[in-house]
């Protein structure tokens, strides 16, 4: 996916060009992918506020004059209860394995915990550079903040703790610098105007999938799975056609709703935010499929893509 902004030539200057890979990491609902999204100035992952919304690696790209910092985001570690959980948690270790920068999420707004601690513990055996991030600043006052500021440097051995909000935007310029800084000198690795190298129909699939999180409850939201079938150009219009899985009929008849009143609405939501990624018309066809408890079952999984 290429953006409209115009990239600058690295190189040249006194300072030498630095590129690198990124991750924030953190329990699900840290606020990573709202915070990815915000650095790079796109919506680029989806975010809920359900837990464990992230289920893909989406890489997206940060260009800057003296610098290229890819952020990959990746789902919230967690206890895994399902084949799908294993697999999301093996995608985010792999993925720490193959960064140069690991942002440690932590929300300004809930006390640190056994999860925070187990993930730091693991955190110092890699050789990537670690820093902690207190997301969400604009939920809490000053000294609540500067408690949380220290709780969270007490936690482990951090190159730094900066507390930002993908809000606000405050500090977020700040946590662009401090990450930079502990890139690898390197040559450009994208191209000028690259914003994600993962395929459209992967973007679409996710954005499809936030609209129809939206407004679910209890174990529902972790029951969705969102696959495009095809995607169509027919002059400046593109026709996609997708199916919304889900694991129960129960499950069909609450996404669809009565007369279809909820899938409308979930097409309604995904098919602004397609033509803002794509930019052109959408046509938007949506089917709802059962596969049966397809978070458990291997067969299932690899169909849906994991
Ligand atoms: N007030 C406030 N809310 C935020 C901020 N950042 C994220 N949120 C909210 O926190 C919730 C979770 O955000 P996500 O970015 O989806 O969290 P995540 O860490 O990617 O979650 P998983 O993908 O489930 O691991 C969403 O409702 C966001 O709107 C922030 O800076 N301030
Ligand atoms: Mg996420």
């Amino acid at each position: 996916m290429r953006g409209g902004r115009a990239g600058d030539v690295g190189g040249g200057g006194a300072r030498p060009y630095r590129a690198g890979f990124a991750c924030f990491v953190g329990r699900p609902n840290a606020g990573k992918s709202t915070l990815t999204n915000a650095i790079v100035g796109t919506k680029i992952a989806i975010t809920s506020n359900k837990p464990q919304t992230t289920r893909h690696v989406i890489r997206a790209v940060l260009h800057r004059p003296e610098s290229q910092l890819v952020l990959v985001d990746t789902p919230g570690l967690h206890r895994p209860r399902t084949l799908l959980g294993e697999r999301l948690n093996d995608l985010v270790r792999s993925t720490w394995s193959e960064v140069d920068v690991i942002g440690l999420c932590i929300p300004a707004d809930e006390p640190v915990g056994r999860g925070d601690r187990f993930i730091t513990g693991e955190l110092a055996e890699l050789k990537a550079t670690v820093l902690a991030v207190v997301t969400k600043t604009d939920l809490v006052d000053k000294k609540r903040l500067a408690e949380q500021l220290l709780a969270v440097s007490e936690l482990g051995e951090f190159a730094a703790v900066v507390p930002v909000s993908a809000v606000s935007g405050h500090q977020l310029d700040t946590l662009v610098d401090v990450m930079t800084g502990y890139l690898p000198e390197s040559p450009q690795l994208y191209p000028d105007d690259m914003l994600t190298d993962d395929p459209e129909q992967v973007l679409v699939a996710e954005l499809i999938r936030e609209a129809a999180l939206e407004g679910v409850r209890d174990e529902l939201p972790h029951s969705i799975a969102v696959v495009v079938e095809e995607m169509i150009p027919e002059g400046n219009l593109m026709k996609i056609y997708a199916d919304v899985y889900v694991e129960r009929p129960s499950q069909k008849a609450i996404v669809i709703g009565h007369r279809a009143s909820r899938l409308k609405e979930v097409g309604t939501t995904a098919r602004r935010q397609i033509e803002e990624l794509l930019g052109t018309r959408v046509y938007l066809d949506l089917h709802v499929r059962v596969a049966k408890d397809w978070q458990r079952d291997p067969k299932q999984l690899r169909k849906l893509g994991f």
